[in-house]
């Protein structure tokens, strides 16, 4: 490369990962072959449309890729393309979302979503975010003793607000999420149901999360996440509301499809249909449950008391020390995690009262359950007993190195 400052920073970003534990939830490390598609010339290319029907002369390859995305998306999540439709060009998962939403609901119309600060995300219709502008936001919480999501709250708040479009599927939440309870409350409303599978898409592929497919009208996923590809999103739709959705993405909301980006979620998708996948998903499960296991042994109380998924949420307002304080203290050693609310945190959101913890990126290092306890244990060293254990951090991290730094 002959910018050699940006050389240089990617560099030193290789280094700070290999040099880092990453306990944030929704991050990973990818593949060779995911950063050569993304890497590729095909970056070059404008596509606007859809294959076989593009407003750029020259797409015949383009048109292929595109095909085997989509067709390999449907494979991976054992859906039958006689059902369902998929649709690869969204840029990211906020863009996803809002192609929902404005392929479905009038503007001004209701949608209903997890509240931010007890798990949703900010595109389920907070107020800061164009999805709690553009359309009337109705918000449910999670129950207060219980913290976990309350279906015949759902079901009362839907029935007064009559809502459009109901999303479940979120960032911060650690337990299994009841779909059919959901379609029993969309269908009384009469609203479509959408899911939000950005975090455990990579869960539900590898048979270790229940599928929302059988009750959701609409899916959307981040690829980037515990599915392990690069940045982008796909939305899920039924046959019926394929029309919608492909509107709604282009010319609707975006321009010319990323054809690096969807060839290399094609790659991650042919990564994620191996028997190694599977394998890899069950072990985060096994991991972030030893992971947790060791924090509670360490004195920390879980937001709902454990985990079913890939991540967990820390509720330290017994210790004394905001998320804050945590993530920078853990950062000094090399341990990274990520701040963030809890159901009812008296703290806002930029020094929230949590922290929030998952293991899909150390799984994919290779790191298995012992790790997890020695890694549970250095949390507690330096939380609760102030020491310094960056020692340990650096031996991990050499014991399991990420490839990058030697070219892959
Ligand atoms: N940033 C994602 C996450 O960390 O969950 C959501 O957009």
């Amino acid at each position: 490369m002959k910018d050699k400052l940006i050389e240089n920073l990617i560099k030193k970003e290789i280094k700070r990962q290999d040099d880092t534990l990453n306990l944030i939830p929704s991050e990973n490390y990818v593949s060779g072959g995911v950063l050569r598609a993304l890497g590729s010339p095909l970056t070059n290319k404008y596509a606007e449309g859809y294959p076989g029907a593009r407003y750029y002369g020259g797409n015949a390859v383009i048109d292929e890729i595109e095909n085997l995305c989509k067709e390999r998306a449907l494979k991976l999540f054992k859906l039958s393309p006689r059902a369902w439709h998929v649709n690869v060009q969204a840029y990211s998962g906020s863009p996803a979302n809002l192609a929902v939403y404005f392929g479905f609901v009038p503007f001004g119309e209701k949608i209903m979503g997890l509240r931010l600060d007890m798990g949703g995300h900010l595109t389920h219709g907070h107020k800061v975010s164009i999805t709690g502008q553009a359309w009337k936001s109705v918000q449910y919480g999670v129950n207060r003793k219980t913290e976990l999501l309350d279906y015949s709250e759902i079901m009362k708040i839907a029935k007064r607000e009559k809502p459009k479009l109901i999303i479940a599927g979120y960032t911060a939440y650690p337990r299994i999420i009841d779909f059919k309870k959901f379609r029993k409350i969309a269908d009384v409303v009469g609203a479509y149901f959408m899911v939000d599978m950005s975090h455990f898409a990579g869960l539900v592929a590898g048979g270790v999360y229940p599928s929302p497919f059988k009750y959701a009208d609409v899916v959307t996923t981040t690829t980037h996440k515990t599915l392990r590809g690069p940045r982008a999103a796909l939305i899920f739709c039924k046959k019926e509301l394929a029309s919608k959705i492909d509107k709604a993405v282009f010319p609707g909301l975006q321009g010319g499809p990323h054809a690096n980006q969807i060839a290399s979620t094609a790659v991650a998708l042919y990564e994620a249909m191996q028997p190694s996948f599977k394998k890899y998903a069950k072990q985060v499960v096994k991991n972030v449950k030893a992971l947790a296991e060791e924090l509670k042994r360490q004195g920390f109380r879980l937001v709902s008391g454990g985990t079913d998924t890939h991540l967990v949420l820390l509720d330290l307002r017994d210790k004394g020390i905001t998320g804050r304080e945590v993530s920078d203290r853990l950062e000094a050693q090399g341990i990274i995690v990520n701040k963030n609310t809890i159901p009812f945190d008296p703290r806002p959101p930029m020094d929230p009262s949590g922290i929030r913890l998952g293991t899909p990126a150390l799984t994919t290092r290779g790191m298995k359950e012992r790790e997890m306890k020695i890694i549970g244990n250095l949390i507690g060293e330096v939380l609760s007993r102030g020491k310094n254990v960056s020692l340990g951090v650096k031996k991990l991290c050499r014991d399991f190195p990420l490839k990058y730094s030697k070219g892959l």
